[in-house]
């Protein structure tokens, strides 16, 4: 086996440490079932995706779990022996699995770590490397730091860490390119193949769709009114973009518009997202950015834009068909129908949540906005629903906050955001920590500066509102 030097990465301490969960793992494939539990998001499922696969090809035998979050009722329900890889959740949950394990785990997570200390646990975590995981890098590609060091065959993987950066939203650079160690990762697997970098309109499906579906599958950046309406998308292309959509019998697909349709295109939808759609400036500029194409899926299916594949992934994670996310994950395509079906349901249930917010289900206090789900909104899907609000022109000042309630936690799921044009420094995952103490509440969940989930008893809602508004207030002087 061979363990290649990368020229693009630099041989960073990171790289040692990912080697030390490559001895670890190397040593115990032969004797020790491998339990991977990972979070249900892209990111989640693309990591785990990553280890089983590595597993997989190492010949290990291992069983995978995909939780909402790592609770204790989780914690004790899983096996009392083997290895242990926790993947996008651990790090917040030290103290947790320090009660319950003392030996054979491995957390490989990008959240702000619970303490600075690692514990008894291989614990890999880009925060103690200097880097901001919530950028720079993900959980699924943290897990290919330790892919590729066990074998260069795994470097096709690099695809998985690329969709769980791009499901977390860390496109953040010029032209929403990756950043960071995300960024090295792409331009090794560009090198390789596995990854074509496209500058154009982010559209799903931009080669091969009819350019109606292709707009209305638009999931990121979300169009209120276009995302998910097929109809309102081929009326808003014949009255506003005025481009013939067929040729002959025929539909067209964006790659065949000529440069003139294209520009009209984009500054009819900008104008659209301005207005309209109620889209901030920076988000409306963001359907146009870098694309990253995964080469080795066929041409006309959506693994093979990034971006679609961690839409699809969500989905899946998000509507309790983690099973098939992860089969997706792991290379199966004969399920691709099924997941692509769950991907259509999920983006349709998307903007019928966005529509039932218009009716003046959104109330603002102050510097903030929120609005209660109840058992309207799913509880998994709450915290996409306050992102693509994140980003609205009359939010995107305000910290956001999204309530579902939550059968399976009995319990009401918080969930908040920051607007995309906040400039005053908040860290949302401590603001919430802090809030959720004073109203005499332990703090369950976790949370990056930009996005922070929690769960309170039902009936909390208005006074945690009340309490973060305060706070808010007192920070401002
Ligand atoms: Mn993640």
């Amino acid at each position: 086996m061979k363990k290649g030097d990368f020229k693009a990465l630099p041989p960073h301490q990171i790289i040692s440490y990912a080697r030390s969960i490559v001895d670890f793992i190397l040593e115990k494939a032969n004797s020790h079932i491998f339990h991977v539990v990972s979070h249900l998001d892209a990111d989640g499922l693309a990591a785990a995706g990553v280890v089983l696969k590595t597993l997989r090809r190492l010949g290990a035998r291992f069983h995978a779990r995909i939780v909402h979050q790592l609770s204790e009722r989780v914690i004790t329900s899983l096996s009392k022996s083997g290895v242990f890889i926790f993947t996008d959740l651990g790090s917040g949950q030290l103290s947790l699995i320090n009660k319950f394990f003392n030996e054979n785990v491995v957390i490989i997570d990008h959240h702000p770590p619970e303490s600075e200390n690692k514990e008894n646990f291989l614990h890999f975590n880009p925060h103690f490397f200097g880097l901001d995981g919530g950028t720079e890098i993900s959980s699924a590609g943290m897990a290919y730091l330790v892919s590729r060091e066990i074998d260069d065959a795994n470097r096709d993987l690099a695809a998985l860490a690329v969709v769980g950066g791009l499901g977390d939203r860390q496109d953040k650079g010029e032209g929403r390119r990756l950043t960071g160690l995300n960024a090295e990762i792409v331009s090794e697997a560009t090198e390789s193949g596995v990854i074509e970098e496209v500058k154009d309109l982010i559209f799903f499906g931009r080669e091969t769709r009819p350019i109606p579906v292709a707009l209305e599958y638009t999931m990121d950046p979300f169009i209120p009114g276009l995302s998910g309406d097929h109809a309102a998308c081929v009326k808003f292309l014949v009255e506003r973009v005025k481009i013939p959509l067929r040729s002959g019998d025929r539909w067209r697909t964006l790659s065949e518009l000529s440069q003139d349709e294209k520009s009209r295109l984009v500054s009819e939808l900008v104008k659209y997202m301005l207005g309209p759609g109620g889209m901030s400036a920076s988000e409306a500029q963001s359907i146009i950015g870098t694309v990253y194409v995964l080469t080795r899926e066929p041409l006309g299916t959506p693994m093979r834009d990034s971006r679609e594949f961690a839409f699809l992934l969500n989905a899946c994670g998000r509507t309790r068909k983690t099973g098939l996310g992860l089969a997706i994950c792991m290379g199966d395509r004969r399920i691709s129908g099924e997941a692509i079906k769950v991907a259509g349901e999920y983006r349709a249930k998307l903007a019928e949540y966005l529509k039932w917010l218009e009716k003046d289900k959104v109330k603002v206090k102050g510097d903030i906005c929120w609005f209660n789900g109840e058992h309207y909104i799913d509880d998994r899907m709450v915290g996409t629903v306050t992102s693509i609000l994140s980003s609205s022109r009359p939010y995107q000042d305000k910290v956001i906050v999204g309530f579902a309630y939550s059968e399976e936690e009995a319990a009401v799921k918080v969930s908040t955001r920051l607007g995309a044009e906040v400039k005053k420094e908040v860290n949302l995952g401590e603001l919430m920590r802090y809030v959720i103490n004073k109203m005499g509440l332990s703090f369950v969940a976790g949370g990056h500066d930009l996005a922070a989930g929690a769960y309170i008893p039902a009936g909390r809602e208005e006074e945690l509102i009340e309490h973060l508004s305060a706070e808010l207030g007192s920070r401002k002087n």
